[in-house]
Order: structure tokens, then C-alpha cells, then sequence
């Protein structure tokens, strides 16, 4: 019996020694030192030992199965060490390395313009109102006094959806709509884009953004107009600008005028971005027409108005001195991410 038991422990330690892995151990202490084990077999032989030999065998297996355990135990640690040391191997870090920067996003240009305005025309207590670029007929065209055979009505320059609804071709829906649900006094502006069958060049996009505004109250007159848009303009391209007014003719507004600046460029001396001028065209403007007033439900005999617009490309290429349209459309980085 002490040679199997001497047998059992030196096949024991070589079998721990080849040892790999925890499952290769729970193995090895299953076949040696379990319940069905080969320890415990020989042990069940005890019984036919004699009384002198039980106590000498019985000391040898003990000493065998607590160095069997031992032996599992200290392979155990090596491989966990083993283990832990592969894991933080993979999990280093160098925490010398450069940090990937993160690119900021930035504002499209037209959305800084655009928020530009929006800021100047909050402060003087107007309010924004959006709504849809899929309008009515009533409210693009025959709110606004232009009537059916109206040349703007013309199909080169109107996209139709069907008979009676257009792409809107500028945001005086809004006005109209604003008008129809508000008593006065109105201070309000209506951004958005706007659609006309133009082809796209240089100064022309089918697509493009409009910034229109209205006031009526009791009383309003055309020194409120001409002082409210010098304000705005001053306020856009700086307390020097010169703002000038000259007559025009549109179907929603009578009277109605366009507003020049002074060129930002050249102060007034003529340049290449005047043409030589020395004023530059920005918005258009005028008293809204009694009629429009009285489509939408305001008596013209109490209430009067003025109304303008103007193109936020037009401000944008101007503020920053870009003579094509179409980039702001083309989502090209290397143009974008100058402003
Ligand atoms: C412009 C020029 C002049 C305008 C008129 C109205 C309304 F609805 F009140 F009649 N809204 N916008 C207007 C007036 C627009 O754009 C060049």
C-alpha cells in the first residue's frame, strides 16, 4: 500500500506539472484526491492493515493528500498570477500618447447671418413666425394682391405642386396668416426658405432663404419703415452705413421702395463690389397695400402697416464677400469651414 500510495502521488505531481490551465487542476484534484478518486480507494484498503500498519499507512496517505493539495494550491496561484499578467498586458495604456482631437462643429454660414438678423429684429420686440414651404395659392399669391394673370404667377417662376398649391416663392404666407389670426399692434418676421424655377449660376439658386417683416398698428407711417430698416441696416453692417430709399412698385405694398447701403466695401467711393456705384441693393419695402389688410381682416381704415424682405444669400455674400451663390449649397468643407 505505501507503493501505490508513493505511485499515486509521483503520477499526482506529474500531472500537476503539465498543467496548463484551472480546468487541467479541477481535473487533476478530481482524479486524485475526489470522492471516486484514487486516494480515497486506497484508503477504502485500510481496513484490511493491519492495527500496527493502520496508523503508519494511515500518517504516509495524510501526508500524501496534503501534499497533493499543496501542490494544486501553488499551481492555482502561478496560473492566476500567469493570467492576471496576460490581462494587464492587453490592457496597458499609454498614457503618453497624443489625444485624438475632436473636429467642432461649426454654424453654417446662412444660420449665422440668418441668426444675426433674427437677434437684431428680437431686440426691436418683433417675433418669429415659420410655417410651411408648401403653401396655399391664396396665401402666396391672392392675399398678397397679386392678381391671376399677375407676371410673377408665371409658371418659370412659381414651382406648382397642384392647381391651387405652389412651393411658396416668398414667406408673406406668414404675414398673412398672422394677420388673419392677431389683432394689431404685429411686430413680427418670418424666415425661411423659398422656391423659384430659376436655373442655378452664379447670383441664381431654385432654393434660397427669405427674411420678411411686418408691423401694423394705429398710426404706422413710412418714417416708422424708414427708421425701423436704417436701424436693422446699421445695426447689420455697422453704425457708419448710409442707408438710402429709392421708389419701386410691388403688388402687396403701396407705397413701396427699395433700400440701399452705403458699399461696406468702399464707403461710397465706387469699387468693384458697387460696380462703381457706391450703394448697394438690400431689401425691399413698403406700406402694405389696404387691400392685403383687408383680406386678412384689418380694417384699413384704423390700421396701417409696413412690410419688407429681403434675400439671405444676397446679406451673406455681401458680409462676407463671396461672389457665388452656389457653394452655400454644396456642403464642401474646405468652403464651409471658413466661417
Ligand atoms: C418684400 C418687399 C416688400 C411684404 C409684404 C408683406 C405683407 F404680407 F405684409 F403684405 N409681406 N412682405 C414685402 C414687402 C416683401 O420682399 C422683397
Amino acid at each position: 500500500m505505501k507503493e501505490k500510495l508513493e505511485q499515486i502521488k509521483a503520477s499526482a505531481l506529474d500531472v500537476l506539472k503539465n498543467a496548463s490551465d484551472l480546468a487541467a487542476l479541477e481535473e487533476a484534484r478530481i482524479k486524485f484526491l475526489g470522492k471516486k478518486g484514487e486516494m480515497t480507494a486506497v484508503m477504502k484498503e485500510m481496513r484490511s492493515l493491519t492495527a500496527e500498519e493502520r496508523p503508519v499507512i494511515g500518517a504516509l496517505a495524510n501526508e500524501i493528500r496534503s501534499s497533493i493539495e499543496n501542490h494544486i494550491d501553488t499551481k492555482k496561484a502561478e496560473i492566476a498570477a500567469k493570467l492576471e499578467e496576460e490581462k494587464l498586458k492587453d490592457e496597458v495604456i499609454d498614457v503618453t500618447m497624443p489625444g485624438r482631437t475632436q473636429k467642432t462643429g461649426k454654424l453654417h454660414p446662412l444660420t449665422k447671418v440668418m441668426n444675426n438678423i433674427k437677434d437684431t429684429f428680437i431686440g426691436m420686440g418683433f417675433e418669429i413666425a415659420e410655417g410651411p414651404e408648401v403653401e396655399l395659392d391664396y396665401y402666396n399669391f391672392e392675399a398678397l394682391n397679386i392678381p391671376p394673370n399677375h407676371p410673377a404667377r408665371d409658371t418659370q417662376d412659381t414651382f406648382y405642386v397642384e392647381d391651387n398649391i405652389v412651393l411658396r416663392t416668398q414667406t408673406s404666407g406668414m404675414q398673412v396668416r398672422v394677420m388673419e389670426k392677431k389683432k394689431p399692434p404685429i411686430r413680427m418676421i418670418a424666415p425661411g426658405k423659398v422656391y423659384r424655377s430659376d436655373a442655378l449660376d452664379a447670383t441664381h439658386s431654385p432654393v434660397f432663404h427669405q427674411i420678411e417683416g411686418l408691423v401694423v398698428d394705429k398710426g404706422v407711417t413710412m418714417a416708422d419703415l424708414k427708421g425701423t430698416i436704417a436701424a436693422f441696416l446699421k445695426e447689420l453692417y455697422g453704425e457708419k452705413t448710409k442707408v438710402r430709399f429709392r421708389p419701386h412698385h410691388f403688388p402687396f405694398t403701396e407705397p413701396s421702395a427699395e433700400a440701399d447701403i452705403s458699399c461696406f466695401a468702399c464707403g461710397g467711393k465706387g469699387c468693384s463690389m458697387c460696380k462703381g456705384e457706391g450703394w448697394i441693393e438690400i431689401l425691399g419695402c413698403g406700406m402694405v397695400h389696404p387691400k392685403v389688410l383687408q383680406n386678412c381682416g384689418i380694417d384699413p381704415e384704423i390700421y396701417s402697416g409696413f412690410a419688407f424682405g429681403m434675400g439671405l444669400e444676397r446679406v451673406a455674400m455681401g458680409k462676407y464677400d463671396i461672389n457665388d451663390i452656389r457653394p452655400f449649397f454644396e456642403n464642401d468643407l474646405r468652403f464651409l469651414s471658413q466661417f
